[in-house]
């Protein structure tokens, strides 16, 4: 497929338009805001949403004056993939299943409170696509910690800071062997834009987890967001990604990532100065994330070199 150029999006109505309609109640320059916006500009308008309580389903607002201009149902913590299950079958009752019926939930909507429903519609190949927007906390409640959120960032539930690793919820739905995971950063909206646009014409299961940077949250000033979303990328923090039936291929500038000399140094990310959540981090543990940074890169690299023997 053709990588899309931004002058592709201004010059096509359909991705020129907005969905996501501004003036929402999103903070300044909240990662999830530019996420939704991007997905749905792949998407387009026949798209149903299902949103568990999180601050998607808060900052989009009451009817009439809602900010989103598509159907948008919001929906019980835990039954969100259960939900889209039951819209989707609906709607091909109803002769619509053209329509993609989208979960739009946050990281603890969905590496928590979610999990076992996403588990089930998964392992069903429920055709529907789960994206979780991860701001690696539950923002909406006032900053409590995630299984998603990174070891050592401090939040209100650890005040001395996470000393667990953030979960690995892309591999564990890859392990569920459905059509499509990717990983995405609204860094790199193109990218974004590219992979939503791939999985609207693939059947069955899709899940993509977006890193959507929250300052508040992370405790950054608005205006960076872009900047510590492409920070993850560069770092190797989080790697963009998609597997494809099974088979895994780096996109963007992760590409050449799985050299670690081509990455730039975490503690760039992980500074206090950067991010205000990481303030009590030390020598020891930006040692400790290191080694979690590797062990996420040592799953992509097991699965490139099993491809490769696999071709041979
Ligand atoms: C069953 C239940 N428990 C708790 C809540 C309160 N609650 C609403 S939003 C939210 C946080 C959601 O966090 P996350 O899924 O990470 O999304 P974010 O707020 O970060 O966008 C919580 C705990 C609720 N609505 N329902
Ligand atoms: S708290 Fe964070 S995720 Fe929620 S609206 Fe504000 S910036 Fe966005």
């Amino acid at each position: 497929m053709a990588k899309t150029k931004i002058k592709d999006i201004i010059a096509n109505p359909e991705t020129k338009r907005e969905y996501f309609l501004p003036g929402n109640a999103t903070c300044q320059g909240c990662g999830l805001d530019l996420a939704l916006r991007w997905a749905m500009k792949a998407l387009g308008p026949k798209t149903a949403t299902v949103s568990p309580a999180s601050c998607a389903n808060v900052v989009t607002g009451l009817w009439p004056k809602s900010a989103p201009d598509w159907p948008w149902f919001n929906m019980a913590f835990a039954a969100s993939a259960a939900a889209a299950s039951g819209m989707k079958h609906g709607l091909i009752a109803k002769g619509k299943g053209d329509y993609n019926v989208v979960v739009w939930a946050g990281d603890g909507g969905t590496t928590d409170i979610g999990i076992q429903g996403l588990s089930g519609a998964a392992e069903r190949n429920e055709d529907i696509i789960y994206v979780c927007y991860d701001n690696e906390s539950y923002m909406n409640t006032g900053i409590q910690a995630s299984s998603s959120a990174p070891r050592g960032t401090v939040t209100t539930t650890t005040p001395y800071g996470k000393t667990k690793k953030k979960k690995n919820v892309p591999m564990i739905v890859a392990a569920h062997n459905v059509p499509y995971v990717a990983t995405c950063s609204v860094g790199n909206p193109l990218d974004l834009y590219d992979k939503f646009k791939k999985a609207k014409d693939i059947k069955g299961f899709r899940y993509i987890q977006i890193l959507s940077p929250c300052p508040p949250g992370w405790r950054h000033d608005g205006k960076y967001t872009i900047r510590q979303a492409q920070l993850a990328v560069d770092t190797g923090i989080f790697p963009l990604f998609e597997i494809e039936n099974g088979i895994l291929t780096l996109t963007g500038k992760s590409k050449r990532l799985h050299d670690p000399t081509k990455r730039k140094p975490i503690g760039e990310y992980f500074s206090k100065q950067n991010q205000g959540r990481f303030k009590l981090i030390d020598e020891k543990l930006l040692e400790q994330l290191q080694k979690d940074v590797d062990e996420w890169w040592s799953w992509i690299v097991r699965y490139l070199v099993y491809q490769e023997n696999l071709e041979i």
